[in-house]
Order: C-alpha cells, then sequence, then structure tokens
C-alpha cells in the first residue's frame, strides 16, 4: 500500500515569522488531533494553505517555511491574496458556508468567485497529482475543496479518494438553488468514499444526486462511469483522552498552578456560592445563533426573575472571518445586545454576561469547560459541534448539564443531553430553570452514557473508520474490476465461441441491446441493431434468443417479421424461426382483476407512473415520476402486494424502476433452461442487465458465459459497463 495523502484549506501547522526566521507550530485543532493515526511516520504528506498569502511570505524565507514544513510531514499550496479573497472568503464563505447552513439570503452567487474557486481547487489538485502515486490513498476534508476528488479522478482514474464535509449538507430544495449545483456535485463524485457526519445530510446528499445528475442510487451506492460511489456517515468524535485528562490534571493542581482566569472564576464562586454558571463557546459565527442565545438568556431573566444575581453566563466568542461583511454585523450585533442586556440587569454586584470576544490557550478552554455548571450550545444549524462533546469530556466526576440544540449534528449522538430548538425561547427558558434544578444523581447518570460513548466513538476511531472504509470501497471496487470484460478475456470469450459446435444465446433486450427510454413504446429497435441481429442470426449453428419481459405484441411487431427466436413475457410465450408465438408455460391471468384496482390507485397517486399490461403479467411503471418519491411508493407498493399475492402462485419483481407481477413459475431462468435442454450445446452465452435477468446467470449451467450490463451486484461472471459496449462485443462474434 502506498502513501495516505490529507489535502484540507489549512495545513495543521502555523506559521509564524520573526525577526527574519520562520517557525511552524502544529495546531491543536480537533481535525489535527484526529488525524494523527492516519497522519503518522513518514509515508503520509498533508497538503494545504499554509495561511499566509504569496504577497506575505518574504521571498528569501520560501524555502525554509518548505523545509519547515516538511518536517511537520506538510507540504503547501501557494496562495495569492486575489486568490484567497475569491476562493476562501469569496465562494467558501459567502456562498457555500450560509447556502449549506440555511442561510439563503446570505448566499452570494458571483461568478468571479465560482471561477476563482474552480482555479484554486484545480491547484490544489495539481499539488496532490504532483506527489501521487497510484497506490496512495487520499483524503479530502471539506467544503472549501469539493471539486478536488473529480480533478484527481481525472488523471489518475485508479487512485483511492476519500471525502468528508464538516458542514450540513442541506436539503434539495435548498442545494438546488446553487447556480452550478451540478459541477458541485460532480466534483465530489470524483471520490470512492463520501462520508457526512450524519445521516441527514447523506440522505439529502443522495437526494440532490438523483434529482439533479439523474444517477442511479442503491441504497447508499451511486453508480457513476461504471465505477461505485459510497455514501456513509461517520460522526466526528474527539480526542476524548487529551480533555478527559486535562480535567484531571486540572483538578489536581495547586493554587500556584491556577491561571488568571481560573482565579477570577474561583473568586466568583467564592463570593457568590449560590450563583452558577453557564457556559458557551462558539466562533464568532451567525451560524452558531449567539445574538438569539443572547435574547433568550434576557427572556429566561424576565421569566424567572428569582435567578438574578445568581447565574452568570459567560460567553466565548472566537474571532472567525471577519473581513466578510456578514461577520462584522454579527460582531456589532453582539457587542450591542451584550451591553444592553449587561446595562438593562446589573446590579453592584453582579453583571449577568461576561463576554471574550478572543480565542483562548487550551488551559483556559479547560478552565471554563470545568468550572462551569452548564453548557448552553444553541447554533441554528452546526455540522457536528464539538464543543459539546468536549464540555462533557471534562466532567470528571459526572456532574454538569448539557443543553444543546437540536440542529447541531452531535445532538443525533446526545440524547441524554437536554436539546432544544434555538428558535422556541419559551423551551430554552424552561430548560434553563430544569438545568438549574437538575439533581446531581440525574446530572452524573446522564453524563455516565455520554461519556462512554464519546470515549469510545472517539475522533481516533472516526479516522480510522474513514480509512478502513474508503479501503474496503477500493478493494470492492477492484473485485469488479477484476470481472469485467477485459481485450484478454474477450479474447478467450470470442475463442470459444469459435471453436464451438453449437452455440446458444440468450439476449435480453430492454438496458441490453437497447438504451431506456421514458415511453417504452418508444425503445424500438434502430436499424444498426437489426443490422447486428441478422448478422447474428445468419450465424451458422448458432441460436439467438431474444429473452425479454416485453408483452408479445410489441415484439410480433418489432421483431417477428425478422424471424428471430423471442421469449417474451419473461418465459411465458416463445416464437421460433419466424413462426407465431405459442405458450411456453401454462399461466393463469384470472388474478389481474384483483391486482389492477391497486395498481391503478398507485397510478392515480404517483404522478408519472403508469400500468403496462401483457399478457400475463401487470407492470407498474415509475421511471417519469420524481425519483425520491417514486422509490418510496415502488416500497410502499411492493408491501401492499407482498401481502395481497401471499396465497396465489404470483411474484414480484422488482426491475429498473419498475415492478412486476407475474406468475411464480414463469421466468428467464426457467424458459433459457428449457431451450438449453432441448439439444446439445457447447457455448452458452447470456447477457442482461437487471433483476430478472439474474434467474438465467443463476439457473443456466456453470460452463455458460454470464454477462451483467452495469457494475451492480450479479451473479453473472462479467459485465460490460454499457448498451454500446454490449453490441461491440456482439459485433466480434460475426467478424
Ligand atoms: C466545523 C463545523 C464541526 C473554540 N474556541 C477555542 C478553541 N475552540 C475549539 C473547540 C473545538 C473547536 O474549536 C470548534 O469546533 P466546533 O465543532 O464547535 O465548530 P467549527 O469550528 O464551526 O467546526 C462543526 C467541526 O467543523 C468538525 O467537523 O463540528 O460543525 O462547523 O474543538 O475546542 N480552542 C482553543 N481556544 C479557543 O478559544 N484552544
Amino acid at each position: 500500500m502506498g502513501k495516505t495523502i490529507i489535502i484540507s484549506n489549512r495545513l495543521p501547522v502555523q506559521l509564524q515569522i520573526g525577526n527574519g526566521s520562520i517557525t511552524a507550530i502544529p495546531s491543536v485543532g480537533g481535525l489535527a488531533t484526529g488525524m494523527k493515526s492516519v497522519h503518522a511516520g513518514g509515508d503520509s504528506l498533508w497538503i494545504g494553505w499554509s495561511g499566509l498569502t504569496d504577497e506575505e511570505i518574504p521571498e528569501q524565507l520560501v524555502s525554509d517555511i518548505d523545509k519547515a514544513l516538511a518536517k511537520h510531514g506538510s507540504s503547501k499550496v501557494n496562495l495569492s491574496k486575489e486568490e484567497v479573497d475569491g476562493f476562501y472568503f469569496g465562494f467558501s464563505n459567502r456562498t457555500i458556508w450560509p447556502l449549506f447552513h440555511y442561510f439563503l439570503e446570505y448566499s452570494e452567487f458571483e461568478l468571479n468567485s465560482w471561477n476563482t474557486y474552480k482555479a484554486v481547487n484545480q491547484k490544489f489538485a495539481d499539488a496532490i497529482l504532483e506527489k501521487a502515486d497510484d497506490d496512495d490513498t487520499i483524503w479530502v476534508h471539506d467544503y472549501q475543496l469539493m471539486l478536488v476528488p473529480q480533478m484527481v479522478r481525472a488523471k489518475k482514474p485508479k487512485i483511492a479518494i476519500g471525502f468528508f464535509l464538516h458542514i450540513p449538507f442541506p436539503s434539495y430544495e435548498i442545494f438546488r438553488t446553487l447556480p452550478w449545483r451540478e459541477e458541485v456535485l460532480e466534483g465530489l463524485l470524483g471520490a470512492d468514499l463520501i462520508g457526512f457526519h450524519t445521516y441527514d445530510y447523506e440522505r439529502h446528499f443522495l437526494s440532490s444526486v438523483r434529482r439533479l445528475l439523474g444517477l442511479e442510487v442503491s441504497f447508499n451506492d451511486i453508480e457513476i462511469d461504471s465505477r461505485t460511489v459510497k455514501v456513509d456517515s461517520f460522526p466526528m468524535g474527539i480526542d476524548y483522552k487529551k480533555f478527559s485528562e486535562a480535567a484531571e490534571k486540572h483538578e489536581k493542581s495547586t493554587s500556584e498552578d491556577l491561571t488568571d482566569l481560573q482565579q477570577r472564576l474561583n473568586s466568583h464562586k467564592e463570593s457568590t456560592p449560590d450563583a452558577k454558571l453557564i457556559l458557551s463557546i462558539d466562533r464568532l459565527d451567525y451560524t452558531k445563533g449567539i445574538a438569539k442565545r443572547l435574547n433568550a438568556f434576557e427572556y429566561f431573566l424576565n421569566k424567572f426573575p428569582q435567578y438574578k444575581e445568581k447565574v452568570r453566563l459567560i460567553i466565548l466568542a472566537v474571532p472567525s472571518r471577519s473581513n466578510v461583511p456578514q461577520y462584522q454585523l454579527l460582531k456589532k450585533e453582539v457587542d450591542e445586545l451584550v451591553g444592553r442586556i449587561n446595562g438593562d440587569f446589573a446590579t453592584v454586584s453582579w453583571t449577568p454576561i461576561w463576554y471574550f470576544y478572543r480565542s483562548v490557550p487550551f488551559e483556559n478552554l479547560i478552565d471554563l469547560y470545568t468550572s462551569s455548571d452548564i453548557a448552553w450550545l444553541t447554533p441554528i444549524r452546526d455540522g457536528m459541534n464539538l464543543v459539546a462533546k468536549e464540555y462533557i469530556a471534562t466532567r470528571t466526576d459526572k456532574t454538569g448539564v448539557l443543553i444543546l440544540s437540536e440542529m447541531a449534528g452531535s445532538a443525533n449522538e446526545m440524547n441524554e443531553s437536554l436539546l432544544i430548538n434555538p428558535n422556541n425561547f419559551e423551551q430554552i427558558a424552561d430548560t434553563l430553570y430544569k438545568a438549574l434544578n437538575m439533581p446531581i444523581e440525574e446530572q452524573q447518570s446522564r453524563n455516565a452514557v455520554l461519556q462512554k460513548r464519546l470515549e469510545r466513538y472517539n475522533v481516533e476511531k472516526w479516522a480510522n473508520d474513514f480509512m478502513n472504509s474508503l479501503q474496503d470501497q477500493k478493494a470492492r471496487d477492484a473485485a469488479n474490476v477484476s470481472r469485467r470484460i477485459t481485450e484478454i478475456r474477450l479474447n478467450g470469450i470470442i475463442d470459444n465461441y469459435k471453436k464451438a459446435k453449437k452455440r446458444l444465446l440468450f439476449l435480453d433486450y430492454d438496458g441490453t441491446l437497447a438504451g431506456f427510454h421514458t415511453d417504452p413504446q418508444k425503445a424500438g429497435p434502430d436499424e444498426g441493431l437489426y443490422k447486428l441481429l441478422d448478422a447474428l442470426s445468419n450465424e451458422p449453428n448458432t441460436s439467438i434468443y431474444l429473452i425479454s419481459g416485453r408483452d408479445k405484441d410489441t415484439f410480433t411487431r418489432w421483431f417477428l417479421p425478422r424471424k428471430y427466436n423471442m421469449i417474451v413475457e419473461h418465459g411465458v410465450w416463445l416464437s421460433e424461426n419466424g413462426e407465431d408465438f405459442r405458450m411456453l408455460e401454462n399461466v393463469k391471468n384470472d388474478w389481474m382483476e384483483k391486482i389492477r384496482p391497486v395498481l391503478e390507485s398507485f397510478v392515480d397517486r404517483t404522478p408519472g407512473s403508469f400500468i403496462e399490461e401483457k399478457n400475463y403479467s401487470l407492470a407498474w411503471h415509475y421511471r417519469k415520476t420524481d425519483p425520491d418519491f417514486g422509490n418510496l411508493r415502488a416500497t410502499e407498493l411492493a408491501t401492499v402486494l407482498t401481502s395481497l399475492i401471499g396465497t396465489d402462485d404470483l411474484s414480484l419483481l422488482s426491475g429498473n424502476k419498475v415492478m412486476e407481477i407475474k406468475s411464480s413459475n414463469v421466468n428467464k431462468g426457467r424458459a433459457s433452461m428449457r431451450i438449453f435442454g432441448e439439444d446439445d450445446y457447447d457455448f452458452v452465452f447470456a447477457i442482461g442487465d437487471d433483476w430478472t435477468d439474474e434467474f438465467m446467470f443463476q439457473e443456466l449451467p456453470p460452463e455458460a458465459i454470464t454477462v451483467k450490463v452495469g457494475s451492480q451486484k450479479t451473479q453473472a461472471k462479467y459485465y460490460v459497463d454499457n448498451v454500446n459496449k454490449v453490441r461491440d462485443l456482439l459485433s466480434k462474434f460475426v467478424e
């Protein structure tokens, strides 16, 4: 196995330039720690932007910087101020960030920043390509680099690429407003594995892929260009040990070791022993709901005035993206709100809000977590929110109450905390009241469960799970590749064909010989296909059978004049050498009267779907429906039909966007075996694209050459990519 290349907007190292020299200090952020197990030793490389623009780096320091970064296994992508403005502050933070957090009104759709985003993504991709070998594994992080997977894939089709999105993926209704939505999806689909924090983000993404790109999604696999892209959720954890151990150490520290902040916190506690501390920590970002939280706090103080002088809210707002206008406005709003609320409520001995607009060192973070009775986190939208997890990890005696917004990804895993809707002030005020009065035993029993979970699914496990899943996915794809009909295999098959004395070929029609059409009646054969089938039928000692689920009237029109052998309606009817169809299986169709009304009610309720009535089967087609809705209805119909047909000799076939009900003793496997039994064939070949063809693949003798169209799971021995490849393959037989 090759090396691992991690790629993110920022490197896990901070550069500091002073007195003409350079120092590189490793960052302590969650991602950097989480990736420790992945980014270790000499066989991994982290590529990203250093945080300094080209203009900020003195020329004489360029090579020193590269050396300093190399010591930390890092390599930088050079960006000019203009590029950072367009790519990072522009498209990433003024378009994608607000849009993906449902702040549609903040999203700017600027062609220039999109172009810069594309160009800078290409720079990152080029930086990878410069260093990458085919057996390397690439892990791309976050919304700044969504086009990178496809850009790398275009040049290195075999390489393993994973992508993880740290922010929410919004619902299709929001995502579709983006003018470059298809490009973004296609960019992401260059990966082999795409990871999200939660299942909701995953299903939003899958829904956009289905609706905007029209791609087939089965469970969480997407088929694209004969590759399978897997989509899954991996809720990111924290470095649990680091936080719990820091808290234990903090607990044991003597008064001389205490930080200034801790001393201030202690003196507050001593002066007002019955007053509780409520903590909130976030980057100053409109998604974090800081202004709303302040309003809610005011609401709480008015609703429960007995808590005046009995609670203190500590707000740590970490400066962020301060050159984006919305962040400047937010800063102003929060400053004013804190000023007003403090002005309205303060007494001589009490200020309700302590507000810090800065980032603090790690020790102070621990001071704050361990000293606070309540952590109050109310993001309006948050991909995960690690602060919630960190607070719980530092509670060594298991006391403390976490109040967390339902809109944070972490709420999915932290059900034992008090979950709130950040827009519901009444609920928030009542929840604060409940938290302030929660018995110690209850706090401990809730936190015990949370701690156990967080300790187990920590950030290292998260990173390893993602990497293992990426390797599995790659292995799965490689297994498929080994079954694709390669040049060598093809030559072998043709050789056997030529040598054989008596040949039998079964060819499925829709999705195999001809592409799909939203109206099945329009998917008739073209001249090229007739020519090919004529040539095949004229081969000596060769029996060709078209084998299809289609009705006999359509095939009579299309193929009877050509005298092709045909098996239709999955094996009910047979026509050979231009003779009229005769029944191959004795089947009944009196059940149709019962089933038709059920299908009709589904047609009424599912725009775009329709019923196809054949002599011995009924099919409900939903190719033209809204994809998500169609799939939903198909599941519903399957449930209804399964209970209805339970006692009859009927079976339900679910094909490609079609559900068909027919007699159980009819299928393509049985039909093909009957033909096979009639003579002594030494070359048997069957090709088809959907579930109904699997009966042939399963039942024909093991020496038969069975071929699936498309790379989905199959019993067939080989697969080819699409209809064009099928025709190429068949024309080789008659060359
Ligand atoms: C994005 C997504 C997702 C905060 N203040 C200080 C400080 N921090 C540390 C915390 C925590 C991290 O920063 C913040 O992480 P969050 O998850 O809360 O939020 P975002 O920065 O918005 O991160 C988010 C995350 O990516 C991971 O995928 O959870 O949803 O928006 O680790 O401890 N650290 C120090 N001083 C501070 O003042 N030292």
